[in-house]
């Protein structure tokens, strides 16, 4: 009689340890570095609490203090090798090499940043040796069911100006899905796709070409700083949940 009680007891507790277990899967690259992964590299997050997703995070560099770090990765350009002409199915569910260009997906960022507040970077260079920056204290996006819907605000300057203004608000479009604002189709116009307005003023999934060109718009663009005819060497966005743990 004893045993049978003591089961009945144990068991709860199990369960309990279980659920607390898959509580504690980290959501993303803030988490893992709590969990006492300080380098940067490909990581496993959960943003559902289920299916793994490989990330690459930023957890700082030498130069840097570590608040600088614990990023999560969602896209980055930096040598040409992958194209990022894709359709709507691409983008949602995302492509590439996590250790180099990529593009995380804005299913995987739905998810993200409905869970935590989030806040954005964009990390910008030149083929001259320029690096910039623009940083955004709010970033999330809404479902897909009303087109991954951007939210940025809260812009800081550093040295990039201030190009996602233009885009906040928008639907997320590509070449074979346009929810923009233009009676265009901007992804089809400019080869790329992005929360395009009417189109654009940040092109940064745009093709990627060698600097300077002649043609108005296309390219690896971010206006406020290089203007419309400058494909940039190299972008990366990334997020991080506001309000860290001091370390
Ligand atoms: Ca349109």
């Amino acid at each position: 009689m004893t045993a049978v009680v003591f089961v009945g007891v144990v068991l709860p507790l199990l369960v309990g340890s279980v659920s607390v277990t898959q509580g504690q899967l980290p959501v993303d690259c803030s988490d893992i570095y709590n969990q006492g992964q300080t380098l940067s590299g490909l990581y496993s997050i959960y943003p559902t609490g289920e299916s793994p997703v490989q990330v690459y995070c930023d957890m700082g560099c030498s130069g840097y203090s570590s608040q600088d770090g614990r990023w999560t990765v969602i896209q980055r350009r930096m040598d040409g090798v992958t194209n990022f002409y894709r359709p709507w199915i691409q983008y949602r569910n995302g492509f590439g090499s996590k250790d180099g260009e990529h593009w995380l997906g804005l299913e995987t960022i739905y998810q993200m940043t409905q869970k935590k507040k989030y806040e954005l970077r964009v990390d910008l260079e030149d083929f001259q040796g320029g690096v910039v920056h623009a940083k955004y204290s709010s970033f999330s996006i809404d479902p897909e069911s009303d087109g991954y819907r951007l939210h940025v605000s809260g812009y800081a300057d550093g040295g990039a100006g201030d190009a996602l203004v233009n885009h906040d608000g928008q639907k997320f479009s590509t070449f074979d899905k346009d929810q923009d604002s233009s009676s265009e189709n901007c992804a089809l116009l400019y080869f790329g796709a992005f929360w395009y307005n009417n189109c654009h003023h940040a092109n940064i999934n745009g093709v990627y070409m060698w600097g300077a060109h002649s043609r108005y718009g296309y390219g690896v663009i971010w206006n406020q700083w290089k203007g419309f005819y400058y494909s940039l060497k190299s972008v990366t966005m990334k997020i991080r949940p506001i309000n860290l743990k001091a370390k």
